[in-house]
């Protein structure tokens, strides 16, 4: 799909009539909490789309949080959104294109966006028996393993979860930092390990005043620093990009193509961090992969710590082309005891993990496990 090619026929035809549209929310308890610079989860609360036509049942997950922290979105604001914003323009005559065109009004909001577009794709892959990369024109490959592992109590505790993660046989690791669990705890990893590859992702904890203490980063080689100031800004990251040696990726405050340009543009980063689910869906990454690889700019797939169903469409992503580096895609075991999908996701012998070939985003979805761990269910439709 590119720009200059027609529209494919699933973008321009009728959706047809949907049977039944359903917000529910669930919540899986982690197997050890994740800890961040802004925010520790101990659960993964998410908002899933559910439609179900004919037989098939489709499904898209929001990855918008309970709370504020890493993004303005939540569960409840996203399932809002989509209930009084973004359905009501939905009928059997719609195409997706037009439908998803009628979404310009709505501003921001992109995580409910993609939530509701990820559910329409898994339908119209399924109807045609497809797996998700098919539909959108994409050869199946392996993808790359990535790891992020959370802020820990102490440097042994990191030390030790890096040690497992190189074990199990990830092609690069993510390790949290935030003030006072900085320099010296990269420098710890470093040197235990010293051919890592390795980054560092603060979740905007630091201001452009800290521009000396993060130039003390540039020693230890990382492959990169994830959004080290604010969650919205772009432009002083440039001025910070031009101080380090290290190259930026940024997460948080880019939620289009058009903040990428900007980006590029500015020289604000060498590298974008591109999550489906922030950027407002499979369809508007893809764009944002395409102008990374036309900039010279590695892009690789992040994550929210997702149940299976986000995990599928991560994966089903990363088919497309200009998504060059490993990425935070890891296994299912490190995050739940008991996921909502199967199979789960494992790493092969080389680390690398597989294109599920099945129809739409290529896992089964286990209502029982759904129903498990549902919080609140609602019928739309
Ligand atoms: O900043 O990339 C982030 C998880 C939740 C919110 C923000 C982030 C993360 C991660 C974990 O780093 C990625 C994952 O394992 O899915
Ligand atoms: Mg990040």
């Amino acid at each position: 799909m590119k720009e200059n090619e027609p529209a494919p026929v699933w973008m321009t035809e009728p959706l047809g009539d949907i049977a039944r549209i359903e917000l529910l929310t669930v919540r899986l308890p982690f197997i050890a909490p994740f800890g961040t610079s802004m925010a520790t989860w101990d659960c993964k609360e998410a908002l899933l789309v559910r439609l179900e036509d004919r037989g098939l049942v489709a499904w898209g997950e929001c990855v918008a949080d309970p709370d504020p922290y890493y993004a303005p979105e939540t569960t409840t604001s996203a399932r809002h959104i989509i209930r009084e914003f973004l359905l009501p323009g939905l009928t059997p005559e719609s195409s997706l294109a037009g439908f998803l065109n009628g979404w310009k009004r709505v501003r921001g909001n992109e995580m409910a966006r993609a939530a509701l577009e990820n559910a329409l794709l898994d339908l119209l892959a399924k109807r045609r028996g497809l797996p998700l990369h098919a539909l959108l024109g994409l050869a199946p490959r392996r993808v790359m393993s990535g790891i992020s592992i959370g802020l820990q109590e102490s440097v042994p505790a990191l030390l030790a979860k890096v040690e497992e993660a190189v074990a199990s046989g990830y092609h690069r690791v993510k390790m949290k930092i935030g003030r006072g669990k900085d320099v010296a705890w990269v420098q710890a990893v470093r040197g235990r390990f010293p051919a890592l590859a390795l980054m560092a992702d603060a979740n905007g904890d630091y201001s452009l005043e800290d521009a000396g203490l993060l130039a003390g980063l540039d020693e230890f080689a990382l492959t990169m620093i994830e959004q080290p100031l604010s969650y919205h800004d772009i432009y002083q990251h440039s001025l910070l990009q031009a101080r380090l040696k290290t190259a930026l990726c940024l997460d948080e405050s880019i939620h289009s193509v058009d903040d990428a340009a900007a980006a590029i543009a500015l020289k604000s980063c060498r590298v974008i961090n591109i999550k489906q689910g922030r950027v407002g869906g499979l369809l508007e990454a893809m764009r944002m992969a395409r102008l990374c690889a036309a900039h010279g700019i590695p892009a690789w797939s992040g994550g929210m710590d997702e149940t299976g169903i986000g995990r599928a469409l991560n994966i089903q992503l990363q088919a497309a082309p200009g998504f060059t580096l490993p990425g935070d895609t890891s296994e299912t075991r490190r995050y739940f005891k008991e996921d909502i999908v199967e199979p789960p996701v494992v790493l092969d012998g080389e680390g690398f993990i597989a294109m599920p070939t099945g129809p739409g985003i290529g896992v089964e979805v286990i209502e029982k496990m759904v129903e498990k761990y549902l919080l609140e269910r609602e019928r739309i439709k």
